[in-house]
């Protein structure tokens, strides 16, 4: 069958500081060509969408497949389908990701019959078997699957992450993929999950609290295969055991692997396992991104961070002794006063590390999950960069735009 994958465009303005290659489209991609389909997979974030127009009355697929991991690509990607199912009635139209496996009826529901399911969960092992009973017409006894008729069994989980290295090679324009000054960069996964379960996070709703590690020995032959000389490691909390960090760069270093490396991760990761972020350090690691999320012990409490605020002022020290590029995110309340949001601010001002705030939003149904990104105190060019419109503030939005917005850095 001839399948087209395609990832929707950048988030609004995040192309400011990264654009990230579509690592899980990569891997459902390559689970779709191992099962013997024709595939390519499309990247509106480094293609225009004529490229797409082509690309549909061209290779005229008969399966497309969309990527939605963020509430932001919603209208994107309905229209898209919308238009694609009126010039190609007879393909089957799909999509999966994070954000569509929490709203899968809104999202058909939204749809009006141009998407045909919602490919709940991980997609490298239910899509082969999607697209194997789409030519039976029925397709609701597939994990993972929500049509307007039904819904199939939970998700699939992987048993092993080394099934499907990712296709990088049906992704074109691999220079145009980076995170700040890691230009360009690539993406990769060493683990899959997290066992902490805080409230505003949809990761252990998403992988149902599993935790799986890529054996060294494969995480290797992937990173091998990487020619971009930076490397974003797209793990939910990096290094949560040590020994599989270790093995991971005792393996690098014994080959003279020399890239450079963004991660995040967890402040008691930090603090317990010190010696392997700094022995990653050594290794080329230049960024951390760190949830640190309240500054104070009721907040991190009601969150279920199961982390002190103690310990997350340590972490902060213990990433500048180790000279890394730190960013850290709050979680900012819709409920916060002019006081709270003052206190918040000052604090920001005073650390060197970037300070990434985050709007808490629930998805609908109060299913634990999203955040959605207001602003960055230090990125901020104006008002079309908040979502705060969407939320109610518990002060007036002209005096938030007036307190947070800072000109862009030029
Ligand atoms: C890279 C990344 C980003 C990049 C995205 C850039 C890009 N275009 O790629 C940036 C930095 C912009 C970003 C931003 C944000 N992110 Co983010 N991000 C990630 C991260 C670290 C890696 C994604 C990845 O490559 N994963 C690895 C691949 C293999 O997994 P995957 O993409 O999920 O794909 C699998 C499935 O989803 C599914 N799938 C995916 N696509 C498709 C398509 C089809 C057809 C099918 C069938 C299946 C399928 O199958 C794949 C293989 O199993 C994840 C954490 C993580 N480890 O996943 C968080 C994560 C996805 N992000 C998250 C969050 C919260 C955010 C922010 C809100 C953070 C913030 N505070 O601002 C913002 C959202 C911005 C917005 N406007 O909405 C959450 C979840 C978001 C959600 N929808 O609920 C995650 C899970 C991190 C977390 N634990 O909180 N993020
Ligand atoms: S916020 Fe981080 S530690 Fe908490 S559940 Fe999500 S990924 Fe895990």
């Amino acid at each position: 069958m001839k399948v087209l994958l395609v990832h929707p465009s950048c988030l609004l303005y995040s192309e400011i500081y990264l654009r990230l290659e579509p690592l899980g489209l990569e891997r459902v991609a390559q689970a779709v060509r191992t099962a013997g389909h024709d595939v390519r997979l499309l990247d509106l974030q480094v293609s225009r969408p004529t490229v797409y127009v082509h690309e549909i009355s061209t290779f005229r697929p008969e399966a497309i497949g969309f990527s939605l991991n963020y509430l932001a690509n919603v209208p994107e990607v309905v229209e898209l389908a919308k238009a694609t199912k009126a010039r190609l009635p007879q393909s089957f139209i799909f999509v999966g990701g994070h954000s569509a496996s929490f709203i899968p009826h809104e999202l058909l529901q939204h749809a009006q019959g141009a998407i045909d399911c919602v490919v709940r969960g991980e997609g490298e092992g239910s899509t082969p078997q999607l697209l194997e009973a789409i030519s039976d017409g029925v397709v609701e006894m597939i994990p993972g699957v929500v049509t307007l008729e039904g819904t199939g069994p939970p998700p699939l989980l992987l048993d092993s992450l080394d099934q499907h290295f990712p296709a990088r090679d049906l992704v074109r324009q691999r220079h145009k993929y980076f995170i700040g000054a890691l230009d360009p960069c690539a993406s990769i996964e060493f683990t899959r999950g997290c066992p902490w379960d805080c409230t505003f996070c949809s990761a252990w709703t998403f992988y149902g609290r599993s935790y799986r590690q890529s054996p060294p020995e494969a995480v290797i032959e992937d990173l091998a295969r990487i020619r971009e000389p930076n490397v974003f490691i797209v793990d939910d909390v990096a290094f949560i055991h040590p020994e599989h960090g270790m093995a991971i760069g005792q393996e690098i270093e014994k080959r003279g692997i020399r890239k450079r490396y963004y991660l995040e991760t967890r402040c008691d990761v930090l603090l317990r396992n010190r010696e392997v972020f700094a022995y990653w350090k050594r290794l080329g690691l230049l960024y951390m991104f760190l949830g640190i999320e309240a500054l104070d012990e009721e907040t991190l409490h009601l969150h279920r961070k199961r982390i002190t605020l103690n310990e997350n002022l340590q972490a902060l020290e213990v990433a500048r002794q180790l000279g890394l590029i730190v960013a850290i995110n709050l979680i900012a309340d819709p409920g916060w006063d002019e006081v709270q949001c003052r206190f918040i601010q000052e604090w920001a001002a005073s650390v060197p590390e970037i300070v990434h705030l985050t709007v808490n939003t629930p998805y609908p149904e109060r299913k634990p999950g999203i955040q959605r990104p207001v602003s960055s105190p230090r990125l901020t060019t104006g008002s079309s960069m908040f979502s705060t419109p969407f939320c109610r503030l518990g002060f007036p939005y002209s005096s938030f735009i007036e307190n947070w917005s800072r000109p862009k850095p030029s």
